[in-house]
């Protein structure tokens, strides 16, 4: 792209204002790196600035989701409900670009375009959308999981005369469906959430399913002074522990398995969980599941009862309860949404027995059936991990596409480097924890690993970084030697990349937890960092 301005140098280019890009900006500031971060929205936040739907709630508890790195802080937040909506999410993430003073370095509506490793200089050429250029020895891509929206386009979607949404492009003041007549397309977390909400105000809901997910109720609620003071009183050691389990959350649930128990005992702790609310204590009742199809059957029997339970029609129970292994796809959580398919005003559409044909001009007609609506809803999902950044499509040496490079495998060292792309980091690139964990914690766990890199490099002279082809190769192997291990690998989910045309299948986040990646990642830190090559730049400026 050619660009008429000079550009603006710094020493680190950061990609993307949310959770990852803010702990990053102010984590170089505390290196003495000279930081820009470039983000594409009009505010900070990320996915929470995106995803202002109806009912947008995070499925991890508030008083685990959200920056240990600053005892202050923790203290004094204080989360109004044990699950924080959207805007509360936000209104958190504001409040720490506020109180870090991390505003001053961040450019809003800089939606970068591309990026290029330059040979000569051995640093990094960044455009944005509207003609901005920056240049940096390093660039970290803090450009999320869940950020790259898939919006599939149906046949006839044109002649549509009524509105359509799309759940991670709200309108930001909001949508009122008072006496319309909606289709939610979509049954993973996000049609999960906002159904019930649009079936309060809309007059008739088809909910549009083609695969059903197992959903949990949150039970959620207002968290009382007590139990917020005796939680933030215990901030250090509940954060230390969550470094070490396999989630990133403290569940405090015994390590044991399906088959030491006997069946009623098994039962009964699966229901004291299910009726605690919420994912994370549920999926770690028992240490097997995820890599036993025996235990997970007892798992998935568990929540099949609970489905029947409350939908109440036996018949339609049996479209809303998966196939699939309990985990290999997203354990949802949810506030009535199984009560609310019980309303007369909202019926569930199962595409699996007719699909979508065409949208036309007064709705959807499906192989058989027209539904009439007014509003369409989309909550179809994103281009999962590596999505935003393929898009993006950074250049490395030789010119290489990491595009390119991902179509073949999600390739990653550690989910911190790509071996051809010296001196990109990635927060929560593919082969890492991320969204099967608590997502606070993953990219606390990126951005502390990146900066001792980064200071490490620095030290010599702002040298050179990359993952070697070793490195990588070995870690890829690894990766998918702890994915055959579990279940992940049997249903298609955006974990595997199936729900995007095209995309190479394979299990993306890494397995092994968050305890298990933060050994790996100090062990690597300690040896010299093994697996990077750490060189001086040819023309090394700074
Ligand atoms: P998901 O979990 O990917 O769900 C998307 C849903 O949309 C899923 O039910 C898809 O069915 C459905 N979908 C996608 N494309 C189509 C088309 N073309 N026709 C019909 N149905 C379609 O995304 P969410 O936003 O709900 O959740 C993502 C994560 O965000 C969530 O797990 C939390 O971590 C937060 P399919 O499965 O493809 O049959």
């Amino acid at each position: 792209m050619s660009t008429t301005t000079i550009p603006e140098q710094r020493d680190v280019i950061i990609i993307g204002a949310g959770i990852a890009g803010l702990y990053m900006l102010h984590t170089c500031r505390t290196l003495g790196l000279d930081a820009v971060v470039l983000e594409r929205g009009d505010g900070v936040g990320g996915t929470w600035y995106w995803n202002r739907y109806p009912g947008a709630r995070c499925d991890v508890e508030s008083l685990d989701y959200s920056y240990s790195f600053d005892d202050d802080l923790q203290q004094e937040w204080r989360w109004a409900e044990k699950y924080a909506t959207q805007p509360e999410i936000l209104a958190y993430l504001d409040h720490v670009a506020d109180r870090f003073d991390l505003r001053r370095d961040i450019r809003l509506a800089a939606n970068v375009v591309s990026a290029e490793f330059d040979e000569r200089t051995e640093g990094w050429t960044v455009d944005t959308e509207d003609g901005r250029r920056f240049t940096a020895t390093y660039v970290v891509a803090a450009t999320g999981v869940l950020s790259q929206p898939k919006v599939p386009s149906f046949p006839g979607q044109d002649d549509f005369r009524g509105t359509v949404l799309v759940s991670s492009q709200w309108p930001s003041d909001g949508f009122d469906f008072t006496g319309k007549r909606v289709a939610v397309i979509g049954a993973g977390s996000t049609g999960i959430q906002i159904t019930p909400l649009v079936a309060e105000q809309a007059e008739q809901v088809f909910v549009m399913q083609r695969t059903p997910s197992y959903s949990i109720p949150a039970y959620n609620r207002l968290l009382t002074d007590e139990e917020f003071a005796a939680a933030v009183a215990e901030y250090p050691e509940r954060r230390r522990t969550a470094r070490t389990t396999l989630l990133g959350v403290d569940t405090r649930n015994p390590n044991v398995s399906t088959f030491e128990l006997p069946e009623a005992e098994v039962r009964a702790a699966y229901q004291r969980n299910f009726d605690y609310g919420g994912p994370m204590k549920l999926l770690t009742t028992f240490n097997d599941p995820i890599v036993d199809q025996r235990a997970n059957d007892v798992a998935a029997a568990f929540l099949a009862e609970r489905i029947r339970e409350r939908v109440g029609d036996p018949e339609l129970a049996e479209r809303l309860i998966p196939d699939y292994p309990v985990g290999s796809r997203r354990l949802c959580v949810d506030t009535d949404y199984y009560e609310t398919l019980r309303r007369d005003d909202v019926a569930l559409v199962d595409l699996r027995e007719a699909p979508i044909v065409t949208f036309t001009e007064s709705g959807i007609r499906t192989a058989d059936a027209e539904y009439a609506v007014d509003v369409i809803v989309l909550a179809t999902g994103f281009d999962a991990i590596t999505g935003a950044l393929r898009a993006i499509d950074p250049r490395g040496r030789y010119g290489a596409s990491l595009r390119r490079k991902w179509d073949e495998y999600p390739a990653s060292y550690l989910g911190v480097m790509v071996a051809g792309f010296p001196n990109l980091f990635t927060i929560t690139g593919p082969l890492s924890p991320s969204v099967n964990s608590n997502m606070f914690v993953a990219i606390e766990q990126h951005v502390e690993f990146i900066a001792r890199l980064l200071e490490h490099a620095v030290d010599r002279g702002h040298a050179l970084v990359e993952a070697t082809v070793k490195a990588e190769e070995g870690w890829i192997a690894h990766a998918a030697e702890v994915a055959n291990m579990t279940v992940f690998p049997l249903a298609d989910s955006w974990y595997t990349g199936a729900n995007i045309a095209g995309k190479a299948s394979a299990v993306m986040p890494y397995l092994g937890g968050i305890g298990g990646y933060q050994q790996v990642i100090d062990e690597i830190a300690d040896d010299d960092f093994r697996g990077f090559k750490v060189s001086e730049r040819a023309l090394a400026s700074a």
